[in-house]
Parts: C-alpha cells; sequence; structure tokens
C-alpha cells in the first residue's frame, strides 16, 4: 500500500494570493488542492501545517471518505470557512492522485461526461451603463453566451464588483479599502441599467446579477419583482444567507430566480434553503465547501429538489479549483452553470494545465486526475503579500452587510 509521504502548504501571489496543499505519496505520485480563503489565507494555511498534515503522514491516499471524515469528525468543532477549507484542499488532492493512479481524469470517477462543455458566464463591468455596454458588447465578441453585469452607483466612492483594469482583483489592497454603500441608490440604479443591457442585447444571451448580499429580504423582494420582465438567469446573493428562512420571504413575491452559496461551507448551511425550495441555484465550491466529496453531497441533495449548481468561480480561486470545479460540473445531472473570471498571466506561470475556454464554455483537460500542475520556481518569484477585500459603508458611516 503506498502511504501519504508528504504534504506541503505552499503560499504564492501571482498578482494575488494562493494557498495550495500538495500531497506527495511513497509511490511519487502527487496531488494538489486549493486552500486558498481570500483576505484569510494564513488563518487556512496554518491550520493545514500545523494541525492536519501531522495528520495524515502514513495514511493510505486512496481513502477519500474515511480521510474527510477523520478530518471532520475528529476536529471536535465542525463546519466554518477555515476548517472547511482546510478539508477540501486534502480532499482535493486525494482526488487528483486517486485520477493520476487509476490514469483517468476525475470526472471519469465521478461517473463520467453528462455534458460535452460547461456553460460559464463571465463578469462585464462599467464605471457607467455606457462603459457597461461596450464591456458586455466585447464579452459576447469573445463568443460567452451568459453575463452578469454591474456598473458603479452614481455618487458612491467605489462599487464592489466593478473592474478597474484589464483584470479585476477585489482584493487589492494592503489594508481593507472603504466603500460607500446606498440601498436607496442602488434600488434606483440597477433594474435601470440591466433594462439597458435587454434593451441594446435583447434574449438571447443569459444575464446575471450579483447583489453581494446588500438588501434586507424586503427590498431584496422588490428588487426582483421590479427586474421580472428582464428574465434575468439569476439574481445572486440577495441578502445574506445565515438566516436561511430569510429566503421565504424574498420568494413569496417574485420570480427572478435566486442563487446563493458562495459564501457558505457545508450542507448544514444550504439544507433549508434546499429542501424548502427557497433557491434556484447553489454556488457553494469545491474549495470552500469541503472539497468534491462534499460538493458532491450537496448537488446531490439540490438535485432532490431540482435546484441547479452554479458554483462561484471568482479569481480568488485558484486553477486547481477551476480544474475540479468543471470535473463536477460535467459529471453531475443536475449542473446550471459555472462562474469564470480567468486568471491574470502571472497566475498562470505558476498553475499549469487550466481547463481549456471555448465558445463560452469551459472543457476539462483529458490528463490524469485535474491536469493541473504546479511550477514552484515561477511560484518563488510571488511571495505573500497581506491583500484585503473592501468593506462597505452606509453613508452614516456605519458598517454594511457585504
Ligand atoms: C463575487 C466575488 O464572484 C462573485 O460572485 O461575489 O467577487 C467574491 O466577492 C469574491 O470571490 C470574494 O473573495
Ligand atoms: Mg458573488
Amino acid at each position: 500500500m503506498a502511504t501519504i509521504d508528504r504534504v506541503e502548504v505552499l503560499v504564492t501571489s501571482p498578482g494575488r494570493n494562493f494557498v495550495t496543499l500538495r500531497i506527495t505519496t511513497s509511490d511519487g505520485v502527487t496531488g494538489l488542492g486549493d486552500a486558498t480563503l481570500n483576505g484569510r489565507e494564513l488563518a487556512v494555511a496554518s491550520y493545514l501545517e500545523d494541525h492536519v498534515a501531522p495528520l495524515l503522514i502514513g495514511r493510505d491516499p486512496a481513502r477519500i471518505e474515511d480521510t474527510w471524515q477523520y478530518l471532520y469528525k475528529g476536529a471536535y468543532w465542525r463546519r466554518g470557512p477555515v476548517t472547511m477549507t482546510a478539508i477540501a484542499a486534502v480532499d482535493v488532492a486525494l482526488w487528483d492522485i486517486k485520477g493520476k493512479v487509476a490514469g483517468l481524469p476525475v470526472y471519469e470517477l465521478l461517473g463520467g461526461r453528462s455534458r460535452d462543455g460547461v456553460l460559464v458566464y463571465c463578469h462585464a463591468s462599467g464605471e457607467d451603463v455606457a462603459a457597461l455596454l461596450d464591456d458586455v458588447a466585447a464579452y459576447r465578441e469573445r463568443g460567452f453566451k451568459a453575463i452578469r453585469a454591474q456598473a458603479a452607483v452614481p455618487g458612491l466612492s467605489g462599487t464592489y464588483g466593478v473592474r478597474k483594469g484589464a483584470y479585476y482583483e477585489p482584493a487589492a489592497t494592503a489594508l481593507p479599502e472603504e466603500q460607500q454603500w446606498s440601498t436607496s441608490s442602488y434600488l434606483d440604479f440597477a433594474p435601470f441599467y440591466l433594462a439597458k443591457v435587454r434593451e441594446k442585447f435583447g434574449f438571447g444571451l443569459h444575464l446575471l446579477h450579483d447583489v453581494h448580499h446588500r438588501l434586507t429580504p424586503i427590498e431584496a423582494a422588490r428588487f426582483g419583482k421590479s427586474v421580472e420582465e428582464l428574465r434575468l438567469f439569476w439574481m445572486e446573493d440577495p441578502t445574506p444567507a445565515e438566516n436561511q428562512e430569510a429566503f421565504r420571504l424574498i420568494r413569496r413575491h417574485t420570480t427572478t430566480p435566486i442563487a446563493t452559496g458562495e459564501v457558505l461551507s457545508s450542507v448544514w448551511d444550504v439544507k433549508q434553503l434546499i429542501t424548502e425550495q427557497l433557491i434556484d441555484y447553489v454556488r457553494t465550491t469545491a474549495v470552500h465547501a469541503g472539497g468534491i466529496t462534499h460538493l458532491r453531497r450537496i448537488f446531490d441533495l439540490a438535485a432532490l429538489y431540482q435546484i441547479r449548481t452554479g458554483s462561484h468561480g471568482a479569481s480568488d480561486l485558484s486553477p486547481v479549483t477551476v480544474a475540479a470545479a468543471v470535473a463536477v460540473d460535467i459529471a453531475v445531472p443536475n449542473f446550471g452553470i459555472q462562474e469564470h473570471m480567468g486568471h491574470t498571466p502571472e497566475t498562470y506561470e505558476v498553475f499549469h494545465g487550466t481547463p481549456r475556454l471555448e465558445n463560452g464554455m469551459l472543457y476539462p483537460s483529458d490528463a490524469p486526475g485535474l491536469g493541473i500542475t504546479y511550477d514552484d520556481e515561477a511560484a518563488a518569484r510571488f511571495p505573500y503579500e497581506p491583500r484585503y477585500l473592501p468593506v462597505a459603508r452606509a453613508l452614516d458611516g456605519s458598517m454594511h452587510d457585504w
């Protein structure tokens, strides 16, 4: 029996921070897992290095489920983003190893392809409506069939989700940038610019929008109702999801489809949302929700309730997570859509072999495992630097929900 011989926690910052776990077996097979928790990266690095790595040495790398249960049940304190991201990194690395040992891509181990490719949505944004429309046009020309649209709310200092340069990096400053927020300005403006997108591009395009947890349930209900005729693919994170029953109120008022879950990390965090059919798309990911093993469990529960998948895929999820996401997306029966932001050229210097993007679809690599390799030499050129996401303050200076 091969055993786990070496466990390395790799931290690099090629344009943004990434934490990667590399597991090596006694047979010399390596597996990679993403462990990046944006803005709190070193907490997961320490969790893995100090508390998990010593438990893995000598274990059988083939026992993925048992290792998952060992780390989840054995910690005593369960769930939470730090724990679930650390478990995810181990889980994904073990799936990568299993695929390499079998000589098969991970999606074959999950039951094989249910579809040829994975529909993705990209991010269009603009400092004003004209810039947003130009950006949507540019993405359409590149072949994207589904586009998320965000524009800067007039009069506010900075709107989250609006790209400044060629690449959009939400965690860009050494300390959190303070951005202003006004719910009334947003609620007046967002339906207006989404209508402009429909006016210019028609309905032959999937249009998405991210509310970033900023609204109360009744405000979200009003927003959803006001954009019903625009037939959004979804409104994302209309209200913070800690309070799962809050979505009942939104549901009562609008048929605009709802997506949530990018900050949720276990099946328990989405259980009520799913079993009461309070959402239409679940956005949990392999990296923050316990790896491929646990994500599959969440998606299977969702399938029972006709809820589709729509995994988070922002730039803070490393190419290892993109490969894991595409492996799951291509296999599950209830796939909906996959977020795709892509990464900077620096990031691709460190991570080689990312899934192929063509005509608004992602295609997995046919290499055994996840098909991603980590370039240590390139990684060493990009040392860790603290980076934070912005925070939002209402106009009276009080902290606002994300
Ligand atoms: C966003 C992300 O992609 C999304 O839907 O909500 O930009 C998210 O805020 C970041 O990934 C947070 O790290
Ligand atoms: Mg989001």
